[in-house]
């Protein structure tokens, strides 16, 4: 698993490079969902694809900008799953973006499966956090000449301080709406930004609090897909101390995603504010 680690390092280099200097217009391209792809998305898509690509212990790959299932090699032990370039539509007007990675045994992509996760964070610093299944996650800052330095492990408080809602508030049910000013009304602070992954890195560095995408009457089933987004990042809030569900109230690495593209209502955070989210939605 280190050499795929060591590969993500060289990814995020890359990257960051092609963000601060490349053009940021829309490519000719869609993707698999539809949405017009920068060229940016296309470039780290592959970058990416052909980094893994040289990795022997990736069985797989699949892109949340493509359908397919790429195949890497036969005797390869993973499947990875990832998000090249999420919040790219943020990137033009120069906020922090961010890439995300979910390493499932090879063939089981579910929330049982998913043995590792990773995000790069383009922001002011280069920044990697990744979590193996049960151990705290580990956090690297890049310096000069590309070098990555171990920051502090990853932990969470029992309870935060910020609130980052996600969706769009006259489509919320009633009982996400309350229950959201209830937060506000307990002093929580707006953290939000519309980058998946700078707000939840802001929540897990700064001790703590609720990222939350509810299903809502323009989504039902939420926006954030399971493989690429919810899942990895469920992974890193369980492995620093917090707890990452649905509105069911379900654990999300129990769930499994009917399939590749699926998407999940999620709720990430300190212990504290999941169970207010429990008590809230009755689950
Ligand atoms: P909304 C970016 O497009 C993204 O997929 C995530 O990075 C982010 O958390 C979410 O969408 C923002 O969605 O509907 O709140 O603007």
């Amino acid at each position: 698993m280190l050499t795929i680690f060591e590969r993500l390092k060289d990814i995020a280099l890359e990257i960051d490079k092609a963000i601060k200097n490349e053009d940021l217009g829309y490519s000719d391209q869609q993707n698999a969902t539809g949405d017009e792809q920068l060229k940016l998305d296309v470039a780290s898509d592959s970058l990416i694809e052909h980094t893994l690509k040289k990795v022997s212990l990736v069985h797989s790959i699949i892109s949340e900008e493509k359908e397919e299932i790429m195949p890497v090699n036969p005797d390869g032990k993973y499947t990875i799953c990832y998000d090249p370039l999420d919040g790219s539509s943020i990137v033009d007007v120069n906020l922090s973006v961010g890439t995300i990675f979910g390493i499932y045994d090879r063939g089981n992509l579910s929330g049982s499966g998913l043995r590792a996760a990773a995000y790069i964070v383009y922001g002011p610093r280069l920044e990697l956090v990744v979590a193996v299944r049960g151990k705290a996650p580990r956090h690297y800052r890049s310096g000069a000449r590309g070098l990555f330095s171990s920051r502090a492990p990853v932990r969470l408080n029992e309870k935060g301080k910020i609130n980052a809602p996600g969706g769009t508030q006259k489509y919320w049910s009633p009982t996400h709406k309350a229950f959201i000013d209830s937060l506000f009304q307990e002093g929580y602070r707006l953290r939000y930004s519309g980058g998946m992954v700078p707000d939840l890195h802001q929540i897990l560095l700064k001790g703590g609090g609720l990222f939350s995408y509810p299903g809502a009457q323009d989504r039902p089933k939420g926006k954030l897909r399971m493989l690429f987004e919810a899942l990895p990042f469920a992974m890193v809030f369980e492995s620093a101390g917090g707890e990452a569900i649905d509105d069911r109230g379900r654990r999300l690495l129990d769930l499994t995603p009917e399939h590749p593209h699926a998407t999940t209502p999620c709720f990430f955070g300190s212990k504290y504010e999941i169970g207010k989210l429990r008590e809230a939605y009755g689950v």
